[in-house]
C-alpha cells in the first residue's frame, strides 16, 4: 500500500512497506541474504561508530510484533547518540518467505518456505545455525515439528546466506534477536543449562538494569537470564551462534509482549507501548556496552 506517515507504528505491514519505512529514513540498504524462494533479505544501516551491533526480527514468521519492533528501534537510534558508538545493521524480517506466507495464507506459519523431502514444509531457522546443532533435545528431527532443524546445519539459504554476511563484519560487540512472546530478555546459552557464558557477569549485569529500566518507564515486566534457563534447551539458535561464531559479546533474545492474552495476534495498539519499553530496555544495554 505504500503507506509511511506518521501512522506507521498503529499496524502492521508487508514486507514491502517496511522495507519502504527503512528506505524513507535514508539509511544504507544492503543486501544480507536470499530466502529459499529467492527474495532479497536486506538490512540497513545506522550510525559510523567503531563497534558492529546486529538487530534482526522476523526469524520466525508468526511473530510480527518483532519486525514492527526493529522498526521502531531503526527510528530511535538513528536520532540518538549512540550512532556515533557504534554501527547498526538492522535486519527487520530475517524469514522473509514465511513473513509473506502469514500476511497472505497462514497467520500462524512459523519456519522458513522450504519444503522437505516427505512432503512437509519448513525448517526452523532458529535451530539451522551452525552451533551445537541437534544437540541434547534443544531441535526436532521431526519435518513436521514447528522446531525442524533441518538437514544439517545451514540447510536453509536464509541462514546459510545471512550468516556468511555477518561474518564479514569486523567488531562486533552486540547482537539481537527480537522473538515474540513471553517477555524475556536472554542471553547464552541456549544449548545447555548447566554452565555459564564466560560473559556471564556482564550479560547478567546489563540485562538486569535492562529490565529495571523498562519497569521504571512501562506498565510492563521482563524476566532475565540464560536463554536455556529462562525458556527451554534450544541448540543451534542465532543468538548462540551470535555468540561463540561472531563474538558478540553481548548478544541477546528477547521475547517481546506479551504473557499468552494475545500471544503472536499481538493488537497493533500495542506496537508503540512494545517499541517504548524496548528503548528503555536497549537504552540502558547498549549505555552499559559504552562504558564496559
Ligand atoms: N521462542 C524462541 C524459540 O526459538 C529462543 C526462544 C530464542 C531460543 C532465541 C533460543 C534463542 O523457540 C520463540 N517464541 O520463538
Ligand atoms: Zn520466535
Amino acid at each position: 500500500t505504500g503507506l509511511v506517515d506518521g501512522d506507521f507504528f498503529s499496524s502492521y505491514h508487508d514486507y514491502s512497506d517496511i522495507l519502504a519505512f527503512h528506505d524513507q529514513l535514508g539509511l544504507k540498504k544492503v543486501v544480507v541474504g536470499t530466502s529459499y524462494l529467492n527474495n532479497p533479505i536486506y538490512g540497513y544501516y545506522i550510525g559510523s561508530g567503531p563497534q558492529a551491533f546486529i538487530i534482526q526480527g522476523g526469524i520466525h514468521a508468526r511473530e510480527w510484533i518483532a519486525p514492527a519492533t526493529v522498526s521502531y528501534l531503526s527510528q530511535f537510534l538513528l536520532s540518538s547518540n549512540f550512532t556515533s558508538k557504534f554501527t547498526f545493521l538492522m535486519v527487520p524480517v530475517f524469514n522473509v518467505d514465511g513473513y509473506n506466507y502469514t500476511r497472505t495464507t497462514d497467520r500462524l506459519w512459523r519456519k522458513n518456505r522450504q519444503p522437505n523431502s516427505d512432503g512437509t514444509t519448513g525448517t526452523d531457522c532458529n535451530r539451522n545455525f551452525n552451533i551445537m546443532w541437534g544437540q541434547s533435545n534443544g531441535a526436532s528431527t521431526d519435518t513436521n515439528a514447528e522446531d525442524y532443524k533441518g538437514t544439517a546445519p545451514n540447510s536453509t539459504p536464509e541462514v546459510s546466506s545471512i550468516t556468511t554476511y555477518y561474518q564479514n563484519l569486523k567488531n562486533v560487540v552486540g547482537f539481537v534477536d527480537f522473538h515474540s512472546y513471553s517477555q524475556l530478555w536472554m542471553y547464552p546459552y541456549g544449548y545447555d543449562c548447566t554452565h555459564n557464558a564466560p560473559d556471564y557477569k556482564d550479560l547478567d549485569a546489563a540485562s538486569k538494569l535492562a529490565v529495571h529500566a523498562i519497569i521504571s518507564n512501562s506498565t510492563q515486566f521482563y524476566e532475565y537470564g540464560p536463554i536455556c534457563n529462562t525458556i527451554y534447551q534450544v541448540s543451534g539458535s542465532a543468538t548462540d551462534w551470535a555468540y561463540a561464531t561472531l563474538k558478540a559479546k553481548y548478544s541477546l533474545a528477547i521475547e517481546l509482549r506479551d504473557t499468552g492474552t494475545y500471544g503472536f495476534i499481538l493488537p497493533p495498539n500495542q506496537i508503540v507501548p512494545t517499541g517504548n519499553e524496548i528503548v528503555s530496555g536497549m537504552t540502558a544495554f547498549l549505555n552499559y556496552i559504552v562504558n564496559d
